[in-house]
């Protein structure tokens, strides 16, 4: 029995514009740590002892360490299944929009070209200085922290997007406009607990699109989305590829 109903199928063969928002759950299978659940990383941290301005200037130094030690685990991680069926639905939908609350890149290591990432990224840093030199890509393993700006001298935080923060403006607006123009809506691997990204369904729901998620576990949007698919991310997505690609009946 597929998990897919046939009548989806044929509607998702007949999409022109699809948008993914991903969480945690999608780099789970790729040993990533999640957030909120069993061995999630709010389990051992206060995120609000460790992901807020207020945490990062009352202790730059543990904050950074923290972070520093994520990085470390992203950068041996590779991307899984999930990742790859993603990138896949990019060159399949004639339109493709992919939002992304993580800040890992596993996303792009998989192919994906143009993922929103909402929240930053952990390889991102910026310089704290008034006024700040910017924001750059850094890859490698820094090693005096908190690491200081090479322009300004100013300490450097992380490129991500903490508690209390907003979200960079014009990929919030991309990923909004994506939302509103889509029909095809699929949230995978997120708690749906975190806004503004967790408002995103709410527009193609509001619309009587299909809206799509895949969790492990059940969500508050579970009960209000056309399919919820209680599946590890890499399953559901693998199979869903088969069943667009005609290798198994629907
Ligand atoms: C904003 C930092 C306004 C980067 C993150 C009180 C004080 C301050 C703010 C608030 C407040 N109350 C409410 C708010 C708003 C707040 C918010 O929503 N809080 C929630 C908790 C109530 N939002 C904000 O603060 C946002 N900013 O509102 O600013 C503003 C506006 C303009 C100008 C100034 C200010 C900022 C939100 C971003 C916060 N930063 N992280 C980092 O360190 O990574 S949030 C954190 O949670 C991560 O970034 C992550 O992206 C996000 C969501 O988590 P998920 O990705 O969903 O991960 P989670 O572990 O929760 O769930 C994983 C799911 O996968 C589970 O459901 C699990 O079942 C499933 N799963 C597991 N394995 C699998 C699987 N599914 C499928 N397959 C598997 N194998
Ligand atoms: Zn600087």
């Amino acid at each position: 029995m597929s998990l897919w109903p046939r009548k989806l199928l044929q509607e998702l063969r007949d999409c022109h514009k699809a948008v993914v928002l991903t969480g945690a759950g999608v780099s789970a299978e790729s040993g990533v740590s999640t957030f909120r659940g069993a061995g999630g990383l709010w389990e051992k941290v206060d995120p609000m002892k460790m992901a807020t301005p207020e945490a990062f200037s009352g202790n730059p130094k543990a904050v950074w360490e923290w972070y520093e030690a994520r990085r470390r685990q992203v950068a041996e991680a590779a991307p899984n299944r999930a990742h790859e069926v993603i990138a896949w639905m990019e060159g399949y939908f004639p339109g493709f929009t992919l939002v992304t609350q993580n800040v890992d890149r596993l996303h792009q290591k998989a192919g994906s070209r143009w993922p929103l990432e909402l929240h930053g990224s952990l390889w991102m840093v910026r310089c704290t200085g008034n006024p700040s030199c910017g924001e750059w890509e850094d890859r490698h393993e820094l090693v005096n922290l908190p690491p200081q700006c090479p322009q300004c001298g100013a300490l450097l935080r992380p490129g991500v997007v903490w508690f209390g923060e907003g979200l960079p403006q014009q990929t919030w607006d991309e990923a909004e406009e994506a939302a509103r123009a889509c029909d095809v809506f699929f949230v995978i691997g997120t708690s749906a607990l975190v806004y503004p990204a967790a408002a995103l369904p709410e527009d193609p729901l509001s619309r009587g699109k299909p809206v799509i998620e895949i969790n492990t576990e059940e969500t508050p949007l579970s009960g209000r989305v056309t399919l919820s698919l209680r599946s590890k991310a890499g399953e559901a997505l693998e199979s869903l590829r088969e069943l667009l690609l005609g290798n198994k009946p629907g």
